[in-house]
């Protein structure tokens, strides 16, 4: 027996705790991969940042870059309108000698924009600011300015909130596996670690140099981009500084949907007006024309178009970033600023319906949307559909007063738990968008959202 002993012990050393060293590593790394998949609630942007931010509601995208020369869509047009070899000689003849970050900063002002996008990387690669980093960069252009710098700046003194597009992938990039979103295969050469480090580096320059409000992520899609580097650099931004507001691209998934999982403040609806939504912060981005970059005789949309886009988002409770490209020379386009600028003037006159508002109570629809704040909803009528304008009551609360904004009381009925009907005047005051206030004896927040589809 005493014999035996060591050799059940030796039993147990040789096989047994090499079995159990596998299940520790086994279990430890469980343990670290579950961490790996959550970003901890107390790192994320607090609720009174995110109040602040979705009280704004109008802000300028602006998409620029050396593919203004040729006015083609940005990254996307890379090897397919333009070769790639040329797209990634065009940075050698980008000089938009006519580039004023305060004309820029004044027409998001004039236009009624609270704050600011502009595209520091899109996929093509190309940094519009004088990046350590990376030599693809705008002091390698002629122009030799730094474009993010200045922009920043502009709007400081403007007092728009100045926010950063930067995309998670780089088709330029020799560490990124993709070269051509036309043609995913992986490159082997690829090293997305370094790449990913890299990206990093870039960010600390954005972050620390130019202090954005918000970063506007991009490219989450392909494959090579992963929920634990999305958790890596939102952990990483937030080091550098705790308030940035940061949108749900930098995950993985669905940019219309915010889940306990999402890597992201708030959601990004592109190229449409998201569903109204009381819950979640979001925004939706809407170009002015129909390409992001500038893009000769692209087709402007009508004023109508553009403040009902505008109206039905905060309707909706949500945020409209609505974008410019700038032409090749630095200027944005003549017919553009002024069509902002008339977006301003509505606004001039209108603000108070839509800033710090709530969306709700009415779901949007073709004939009005309505918006809330303390005991008023401001209901804005699209288009006159009779002499009464009909829309579903509410219990509990009753209208005291109905006055179109700046203008004439109206006369209305409202039946308990029914209708209201509002007797509106042969023609709306206002050709675009009319706003009727309605003041309520309680706060209009109390009101469930209504399903009032037409
Ligand atoms: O920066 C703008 C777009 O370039 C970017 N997001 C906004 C803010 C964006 N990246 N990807 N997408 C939008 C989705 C891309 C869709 C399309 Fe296509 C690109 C449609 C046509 C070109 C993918 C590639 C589908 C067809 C070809």
């Amino acid at each position: 027996m005493s014999f035996a002993l060591p050799k059940i012990r030796g039993y147990f050393l040789g096989v047994l705790r090499p079995l159990e060293v596998g299940f520790s590593i086994i279990f430890f790394s469980f343990i670290s991969f579950t961490q790996a998949q959550k970003l901890d609630p107390a790192i994320k942007t607090s609720q009174a940042v995110m109040d602040g931010f979705m009280n704004k509601r109008f802000g300028m995208f602006i998409h620029f870059g050396p593919i203004s020369l040729r006015g083609t869509e940005i990254s996307w047009s890379r090897n397919k309108d333009v070769a790639a070899e040329e797209y990634d000689n065009l940075y050698k003849e980008f000089n938009p000698v006519l580039f004023n970050a305060d004309a820029w900063a004044e027409t998001a002002k004039e236009a009624g924009m609270k704050y600011l996008t502009i595209t520091a990387k899109h996929h093509d690669g190309f940094c519009l600011w004088p990046s350590s980093v990376s030599g693809y960069n705008i002091m390698n252009s002629p122009f030799k300015r730094d474009i993010v710098g200045e922009l920043g700046q502009a709007c400081r003194r403007q007092g728009i909130a100045f926010c950063i597009y930067f995309t998670v992938l780089d088709w330029h990039d020799p560490d990124y596996p993709i070269h051509n979103p036309y043609d995913s295969t992986q490159n082997v050469q690829g090293d997305m670690k370094r790449f990913v480090a890299t990206m990093k580096n870039e960010l600390k320059e954005i972050i620390t140099r130019y202090k954005p409000y918000m970063l506007w992520f991009d490219g989450n899609w392909e494959k090579p981009w992963t929920t634990e580097y999305a958790i890596d650099v939102y952990q990483y931004i937030k080091s550098l500084d705790k308030d940035v507001i940061i949108n749900n691209r930098l995950g993985k998934g669905d940019q219309n949907s915010l889940s306990m999982e999402s890597v992201g403040d708030y959601l990004t609806p592109e190229q449409r007006i998201g569903t109204l939504n009381m819950k979640d912060p979001w925004e939706s981005c809407i170009t002015i024309c129909n390409q992001w970059a500038w893009k000769p005789n692209d087709s402007l949309k009508s004023l109508r178009e553009c403040i009902q886009t505008l109206v039905k988002t905060a309707a909706g409770n949500g945020n409209l970033l609505f974008n410019v490209g700038p032409m090749m020379d630095g200027r944005m386009e003549a017919r553009q600023v002024a069509r902002l600028k008339e977006m301003g003037n509505w606004l001039s006159n209108y603000g108070n319906s839509i800033y710090g508002t709530k969306g709700g109570p009415y779901t949007p629809n073709q004939i009005y949307a309505s918006t809330r704040k303390g005991n008023l909803i401001y209901l804005h009528v699209f288009q006159k559909t009779g002499a009464v304008l009909e829309l579903p009551s509410f219990a509990g609360i009753k209208i005291t007063k109905a006055y179109f904004m700046n203008g004439k009381e109206l006369s209305f009925t409202q039946d308990s738990g029914k209708d209201i009907r509002i007797n509106l005047p042969v023609v709306l005051p206002d050709m675009v968008s009319s706003v009727i206030v309605l003041e309520l004896d309680k706060s209009a927040e109390l009101i469930p959202v209504m399903n009032n589809q037409n």
